[in-house]
Formats: structure tokens, C-alpha cells, sequence
């Protein structure tokens, strides 16, 4: 493995000559969490109806060959946070609630460089990327977190909607908590008499299907245990809206300097219990339902930015962290009530494969009157996006950022964009080059506890996802030379981080 402190681009080497510029619109990143290529209608799913999110694809830059870097949330979102490829470092993977942060204090960030150009920069929703330095305790101020690598205001949830502590964080403190009910939290072993969804199974409004038996919070057993925080514990139901106030509340206080909002929906992640007023909206079930909460969502910011007069100078950059699943560990009835819908539009795959639906993802960038309609399939990553807004706004970009400046193709003037880009699924590692995707042999099962294909090839594969967007055929043997072109630049470029004995890390 290489040094990875040697690696990391640092801070030291960022300005901003954005005083030059002009326009430094506000900047609002909204990331789904496992939204498919076909959970919105933009893309042309007619299974589902998603008008708000429709709206940003049908009226700014729909991207047809948009990416996360990884087919898992931390990864993916460390990627977009700090404009480096994941798998170079070997923190970014699945975190669990009580991780601490894996961004390095000094190390580059998009908050940081929007901070060095002018901007008030915000982090709102799911989080990921760890919080403290291990041990966390919940009940002082927890640092470093969101404040130490850029943003000046932070409500969050630490890790993900199924895991403990349930509770939000915001600058660094425990929103509700009692002093005299202070929170622990572990991840190994249950406190003694808390009920788990072993012991009470009584207590579940909702049951598990692999995984997700630890503690019990509003009805829903979670991954790991805690106790104490009461008060302080989250209603799913209200997620929702409580972060959609604190979007707004953060948007009325900045609407006059430049702001950067990260927006993380927690939606369509498991548990998807969208508040009462989405229950039934779809036939698909909760997940359905959850899509059309996100969706109201960005409704309701599209909204809010129209009323505060602050819309034409907005840009809207909408993507999902990885893409989707159905059975991620909870008897929701995702699976059996699906129906025809196919969240991933068909692409193969989903969450946690190198198959291209784990990483093939929706993007739009929305600017009113400055990025015309259309749709494109210039090949872009979200990790692409710090370069790129970089360049707009006069940024010095340190060295050796894995981020590249794509500004005129986010801004759909231009489809030509990445050659080609390092995919990660679970640390297992392909290539897509143009219309190709490469995908290098590993061992482990063709399928995890999700139902979802993983990608474990027995032998070097090569499809063409132009003529085969489903990758039914691996057409390697008919193309030795692009093959072995194909395994030498992927080689080059994953310089020595490749290895074929990698397993992906399996379900619990
Ligand atoms: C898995 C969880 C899954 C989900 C995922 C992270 C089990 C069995 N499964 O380990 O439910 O939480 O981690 O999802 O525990 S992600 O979108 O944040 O990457
Ligand atoms: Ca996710």
C-alpha cells in the first residue's frame, strides 16, 4: 500500500483569485442516497413519477454517462469531498456510526476551496465520512468533523439512517441532549438490559432481513448498539422535514453571500420511512415512497430559492451517492412490490457492484438562464466537480488531485470530458474507457445478501456499454488488443493498488 500522508494534495497550496470574478453564484450539491439511474423520470423510467428532481435534468445539463467514483457511500462521497480517487485511501470504505473523521485535517477539500474563494459553505443531511478521532464521545463537542475540513455550519446525521448514534449533529454537538442521559455508543457489544431486535422483537414496527438487529430506535432495529439520548433521537418519519428547515435556515442566513450547500437527502436508504404524508403515494412501497419524499425535497429548496429571489443565481448539482438496491436488510417489501420498475434503468448491477449500475448515476447541473437545457453523455464524475468549480471561480488547485477540470461539460457547452475513469466497488477496482468498461477478474460470490450481482468475474472482461448497456456480453476474446491496451492503462493508473485477491467486504 502506498504512504498515504505522502499523497495527499494539502491545503497549503490553495487561493483563489475569485475577487476577479465576477459571478460567484451559490452552489447547492444535493446528494440522494442509492438513487438509481432509473428512480427519476428524467432519465425516462415510467414506473415512477419524480417532478421536482425531473425538473433540474429537463431544464439544465442531464447527464446520460454521469459517475460516483464508488458503488458505496463513503467512498463515493470522499471522492466528491476531496477530489481523490477512494481507493488510494484504505479508511474509505462503509463507516460505521462511532468512525472517526478519515479526511485528513490539512488535506484539500471543495469546502475548503469555496471557503478560500468567498464562500459560507454548509453540510446538511447524511454525513460518512466519520466524525472525531476515534472514540467519540457524544455527549462534549465532537471534533474534528465537518468544521475541520471546511464547512462552517453543520447538522448532520454521522453515518447512515440505519446505523447508531440516531441522533443529529450540528457543529459538532448532539441536537436535544440531556446532560443527565448522556449517549454511548458501541458497535461490538450491546449495553446491558437495552433491548435489540433479538431480545424484543415486540418492540419492531419494522423487521430486518440481514443485518440491522442492534439496537432499537423508533421501532427500527439499527446497526450497533447504543444507549442514553433519549430525548435527542431522531424520528425517521420527520428526517425529512427537519432537514429541509435547517436547508432553509441556512440558506435565509447566507442568501446574500455566496453560499456552498451540501445537501445530503438520506433518502431512498434503508429505513425508508418517509413521513406519513408520502405513505401510499406510489404502489412500490416504502422505497417508492421515500423517492417521492426526496423529491418533495428538492421541491420545496427549488421553492424556497424562488421565493428568497436567489434562484438565476444558483447553480443545482443533483446526484445519487451510488446506485440502488432493493433488499438492503429490512423486510420493506422493496423487492416483492418493485413490480416492473427497474432502479437501476436497466443498467446491471446496483449498491456494492463494479457491474455498471453501482457507479452509473444520475446528474444534473441546474442553472437558471445560464446552462441551456440538454442532455448529455460527455463522461463526467462527481469527483470531477472540485476541479471544476475550481476553474470557475479562480481556484489553485494543489498538485496531484485525481479530480480533473470538466467545467464546460458540467456546463453542457461541451461533451467531450473524461477519457476514462477508475471505478470502485467494495475496493475491487475496473476501468471505463469511452464506450468500454473493463472489468479485472476477483474471487467471492456472484451475489451478496441484497439479490444484487457484485461483479466478480473469473477473467479479464471487456463490454461495450454503447451497444450493450445491460454488459450481457463479454466481448474480450473479440478484442485482445484494446484488452491488453484497456489492462495497461488501468494498471498505470491504479499504480499498484489493484489486487485481484481483494473480496468484497461481506454482509453481515
Ligand atoms: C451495509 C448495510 C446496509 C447499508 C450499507 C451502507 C448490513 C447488512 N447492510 O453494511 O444496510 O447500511 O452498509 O450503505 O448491515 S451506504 O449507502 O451508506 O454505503
Ligand atoms: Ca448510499
Amino acid at each position: 500500500m502506498k504512504n498515504i500522508i505522502y499523497l495527499l494534495p494539502t491545503l497549503s497550496l490553495v487561493g483563489c483569485t475569485s475577487q476577479q470574478v465576477e459571478e460567484k453564484p451559490n452552489v447547492i450539491v444535493i446528494l440522494a442516497d442509492d438513487l438509481g439511474f432509473g428512480d427519476v423520470s428524467a432519465y425516462g423510467s415510467t414506473t415512477i413519477h419524480t417532478p421536482n428532481i425531473d425538473r433540474l435534468a429537463h431544464e439544465g445539463a442531464c447527464f446520460t454517462n454521469g459517475y460516483a467514483t464508488s458503488a458505496t457511500s463513503t467512498p463515493s462521497r470522499y471522492a466528491l469531498m476531496t477530489g481523490m480517487y477512494p481507493w488510494k485511501n484504505k479508511d474509505a470504505k462503509i463507516l460505521s456510526g462511532d468512525a472517526p473523521l478519515i479526511i485528513n485535517e490539512n488535506q484539500f477539500t471543495l469546502p475548503k476551496m469555496m471557503q478560500s474563494c468567498g464562500y459560507v459553505t454548509g453540510a446538511i443531511g447524511k454525513w460518512h465520512l466519520g466524525m472525531g478521532a476515534g472514540n467519540v464521545n457524544w455527549n462534549t463537542t465532537i471534533k474534528p468533523g465537518a468544521k475541520e475540513i471546511g464547512f462552517d455550519y453543520s447538522c448532520l446525521i454521522a453515518a447512515t439512517n440505519d446505523r447508531v448514534p440516531t441522533v443529529y449533529v450540528e457543529n459538532g454537538d448532539v441536537v436535544g441532549l440531556d446532560p443527565s442521559d448522556p449517549i454511548e455508543v458501541n458497535y461490538d457489544t450491546n449495553f446491558e438490559g437495552e433491548p435489540t431486535a433479538i431480545s424484543n422483537p415486540e418492540m419492531l414496527k419494522m423487521n430486518w432481513a440481514h443485518g440491522h438487529h442492534n439496537s432499537i430506535v423508533n421501532g427500527i432495529p439499527r446497526i450497533g448498539y447504543m444507549k442514553g439520548g433519549k430525548k435527542a433521537r431522531w424520528k425517521d418519519e420527520d428526517m425529512a422535514d427537519y432537514f429541509i428547515e435547517k436547508v432553509k435556515g441556512f440558506i435565509a442566513e447566507h442568501k446574500e453571500s455566496p453560499f456552498f450547500l451540501y445537501y445530503g437527502l438520506h433518502q431512498p436508504h434503508v429505513p425508508r420511512a418517509p413521513h406519513e404524508r408520502f405513505v401510499g403515494k406510489t404502489s412500490m412501497g416504502p422505497r417508492g415512497d421515500a423517492i417521492m419524499e426526496a423529491d418533495w425535497c428538492v421541491g420545496e429548496l427549488l421553492t424556497y430559492l424562488e421565493k428568497e429571489g436567489i434562484m438565476e443565481n444558483t447553480i443545482i448539482i443533483f446526484s445519487s451517492d451510488n446506485g440502488p438496491v432493493l433488499n438492503d436488510g429490512y423486510k420493506d417489501g422493496a423487492a416483492e412490490m418493485a413490480g416492473s420498475h427497474s432502479p437501476s434503468g436497466g443498467l446491471r448491477g446496483g449498491k456494492y457492484s463494479l457491474f455498471d449500475g453501482g457507479t452509473h448515476i444520475p446528474l444534473f447541473v441546474y442553472w437558471k438562464g445560464k446552462v441551456q437545457p440538454i442532455k448529455s453523455d460527455a463522461l463526467v464524475c462527481q469527483m470531477d466537480l472540485v476541479a471544476s468549480l475550481g476553474d470557475m471561480l479562480g481556484a489553485t488547485l494543489p498538485e496531484g488531485l485525481d479530480s480533473r477540470n470538466y467545467l464546460s461539460a458540467f456546463m453542457g457547452t461541451t461533451s467531450v470530458a473524461r477519457e476514462n475513469l477508475v471505478i470502485e466497488a467494495q475496493g475491487r477496482l475496473a476501468y471505463r474507457s469511452g464506450d468500454w468498461i473493463m472489468m479485472p477478474p476477483y474471487k467471492g460470490s456472484q451475489r451478496n445478501l441484497t439479490g444484487n450481482e457484485l461483479g466478480n468475474l473469473d477473467e479479464f472482461s471487456l463490454f461495450n456499454v454503447k451497444s450493450d448497456r445491460e454488459q450481457t456480453s463479454n466481448v474480450a476474446a473479440m478484442h485482445p488488443e484494446l484488452l491488453e491496451q484497456l489492462k495497461q492503462e488501468f494498471f498505470t493508473q491504479t499504480d499498484g493498488f489493484y489486487r485481484s485477491d481483494v473480496e468484497e467486504e461481506p454482509l453481515k
